[in-house]
């Protein structure tokens, strides 16, 4: 029983395996058509987007990415920087207790608790792809709340017009010894792509606490951008008026550059970004390298709700 279920008035009972997973998820489809609310479905988001599943492709392409795979093949330099060493090295994070600062252009800026973090929000369910600039993608999931609710709990000011994160910073995380990016691991977003609706704040995935390698206890999913903008384990949030700086921009910005949504049309310097090999149903592990590849596709499928983001933009030069 973790502290986010809590908070959310989860019972211990009401935890189900994952086996259960799909099961549940179709009685929370059952009581969000019937008008209820349940722990996960909110009535509220289901007004917002054209509903909390949506199939992006078919069913045979996008089927879940297996809950083993997305918890074992993770990309979390601060726990080292092979696919394996996150889940290896998870317990070197520690999350409890956890607090964030929120800082900058707001009027209502402070040192929250996770707790306080959480508190207001209903957690929602959220199948988003997301796809690693390496070229491969999963299924995932999701359970949180859109960031705009939070970010908005803050006041941004008339001077913000980004928004920047930071991950923790210890010693203790075994990949931190290694320059491989300049640490904190930083990233960003400009106000009104946090602002989206699409923007999730994720504090679990599969109905369960998120696992230290996945970002505990709270991670940004932003699922038409790079998996690289989805920045793991926040410890401050901070309001900007000048576009912030952010580790893999900082570390080669001709192959990483701010926006870095997902464009097929736009090769990075050394590869395609044409094809994605997706990492579902039954492939793990090594296996994927093996995976089938897919066509990859603009904004990775959700052009509509977000090209008007960049409606006047050449997005060769804002990559
Ligand atoms: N703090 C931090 N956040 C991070 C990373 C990282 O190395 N450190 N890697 C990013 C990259 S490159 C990807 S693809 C996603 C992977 O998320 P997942 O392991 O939950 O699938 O996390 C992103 N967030
Ligand atoms: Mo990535």
């Amino acid at each position: 029983m973790k502290d986010w279920m809590r908070v959310a008035g989860i019972k211990s009972s009401e935890i189900t395996d994952e086996q259960l997973f799909r099961q549940r998820r179709t009685i929370i489809q059952a009581s969000m058509a019937a008008g209820m609310t349940g722990f996960i479905g909110s009535q509220a988001y289901a007004k917002e987007l054209p509903g909390p599943i949506k199939k992006w492709d078919s069913n045979a392409t996008d089927a879940l990415t297996n809950e083993e795979t997305a918890t074992t093949y993770n990309n979390f330099y601060e726990l080292g920087t092979d696919k394996g060493d996150p889940v290896k090295h998870a317990d070197k994070l520690v999350t409890e207790p956890w607090s964030v600062v929120v800082d900058g252009e707001c009027n209502a800026p402070g040192k929250f608790t996770f707790e306080d973090i959480l508190k207001p929000h209903a957690i929602e369910e959220r199948i988003y792809r997301l796809r690693c600039v390496e070229a491969w993608s999963m299924v995932i999931p999701w359970n949180g709340f859109p960031l705009a609710d939070l970010l908005k709990r803050f006041q941004p000011n008339g001077n913000a017009k980004y928004v920047a994160f930071e991950t923790i910073n210890d010693d203790n995380l075994p990949g931190m010894s290694s320059r491989v990016l300049d640490w904190p691991y930083r990233e960003g977003l400009r106000l009104d792509e946090a602002m989206h609706p699409l923007t999730l704040m994720a504090v679990g995935m599969y109905g369960n606490v998120i696992p230290n390698q996945n970002g505990a206890p709270m991670r940004l999913v932003v699922p038409w951008k790079y998996g690289y903008k989805s920045i793991k384990s926040i410890v401050r949030i901070t309001f900007t008026e000048k576009q912030p700086a952010t580790s893999w921009n900082m570390s080669a910005p001709h192959e990483y550059g701010f926006y870095s949504n997902v464009n097929p049309d736009v090769s990075h310097p050394r590869w395609s970004q044409a094809k994605e090999r997706r990492l579902a149903g039954d492939i793990s592990g090594l296996a994927a390298l093996f995976a089938k590849k897919i066509d990859s596709q603009f904004m990775n499928g959700y052009g509509e709700e977000v090209a008007e983001l960049y409606a006047d933009m050449d997005l060769t030069k804002f990559f």
